[in-house]
């Protein structure tokens, strides 16, 4: 859509959002935008890499080979999200370095579900449908995103969330095909993370601080109550699947209005776990600053090869 020559450069960004086209890198916007852009893609990244550590405890005691590669594969690619969009992040002029200091002082968040604990093997059928599950409800409609490096970021991890929900519901269906034991097992872990999975929507949109600006700038589609009932909707007919039934004596179908009907989560438990008093925020938060400090040598390795590089290339130039 070609400018008009007097145009202002709130116009051109209002136009640009208005016909549904990426803001990039290098485009003005406004300092709000940009700050809420590098807010939520800041949790969202360092949520991929604390998400790396529920999990991370069954690798060493996944029950087969098969299923050690395949947490494995997982786990990698948790870390490979973490990097998309700490990158996605930089562009919008903040460096990883800080970005990673404010996790570790405890000035930005990340999602509330990982400060629950994994106890039994079916917590990684029940993470790779549900916590899968849900962040694809969320992030398909963040494929379109009015930032470009946001909205391209997605689609991959999108492709691979898809991989993460299938095996998880893989193990469920195993679990619920199997021993009187192993299908308890996998009813207790539904037990303990349909709640907080709802919660990882965000609190219920009068309450949601960011989400009319982001659906305004087209950084959400959707708001978080949306996206909570799209979730049950297609979470309740795969647990009658696998005969498993959902911790909520409210859920009911609701003929009139196409949808079912639920129960409320527990908001109060949402802020304390957000707020650093979940069961596991203390462990999560140690095990995250340890691997960075064990870390540090490889920094300074890649530093000191970056500035020789960069000498030897001044070198030839001159
Ligand atoms: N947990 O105004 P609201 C994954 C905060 S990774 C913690 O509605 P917004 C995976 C919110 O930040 C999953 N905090 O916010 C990885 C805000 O506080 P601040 C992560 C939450 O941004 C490994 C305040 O509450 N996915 O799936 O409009 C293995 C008010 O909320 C939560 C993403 O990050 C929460 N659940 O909406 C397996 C997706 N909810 O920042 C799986 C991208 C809210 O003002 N993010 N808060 O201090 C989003 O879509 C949005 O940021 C949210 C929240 C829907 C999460």
């Amino acid at each position: 859509m070609p400018a008009p020559a007097s145009e202002t450069r709130q116009n051109r960004f209002d136009r640009v959002i208005a016909a549904d086209q990426r803001i990039e890198p290098d485009d003005w916007m406004p300092e709000d935008y940009r700050k809420n852009l590098i807010r939520q893609i800041a949790q969202h990244a360092h949520s991929e890499i604390i998400g790396m550590q529920p999990e991370g405890n069954w690798l060493t005691r996944a029950p087969s080979l098969r299923r050690k590669s395949i947490l494995l594969a997982k786990v990698q690619d948790e870390a490979g999200h973490g990097l998309y969009l700490y990158g996605a992040a930089e562009t919008l002029g903040i460096t990883r370095h800080e970005l990673l200091d404010l996790l570790h002082t405890g000035r930005q968040k990340y999602a509330n579900i990982f400060n629950y604990p994994t106890p039994t093997w079916a917590d990684m059928g029940a993470i790779g449908w549900l916590v899968d599950g849900a962040a694809i409800t969320n992030q398909i409609p963040l494929c379109r995103c009015s930032f470009g490096p946001y909205a391209r970021a997605m689609v991959r991890i999108c492709k691979e969330e898809s991989f993460h929900q299938r095996q998880g519901f893989e193990i469920m269906v195993t679990l619920c095909n199997g021993t009187v034991e192993q299908k308890a097992m996998a009813q207790e872990a539904l037990n303990r993370w349909w709640w907080p999975t709802l919660m990882m929507f965000g609190p219920p949109d009068t309450e949601s601080a960011h989400s009319q600006k982001s659906m305004q700038w087209k950084i959400k589609r959707f708001t978080n109550d949306e996206l909570r009932q799209k979730f049950v909707d297609a979470t309740v007919p795969q647990a009658d699947l696998i005969g498993l039934t959902v911790p909520d004596p409210e859920l009911a179908w609701n003929d009139e209005r196409g949808h079912y009907d639920f129960g409320e989560p527990d908001w109060d438990e949402l802020r304390r776990v957000v707020a650093g008093d979940g069961p596991c925020n203390a462990e999560r938060m140690a095990t995250r600053k340890g691997a960075h400090d064990d870390g540090a040598w490889v920094r300074e390795a890649a530093v000191a090869h970056a500035e020789k590089v960069a000498a030897r290339t001044a070198e030839i130039a001159a």
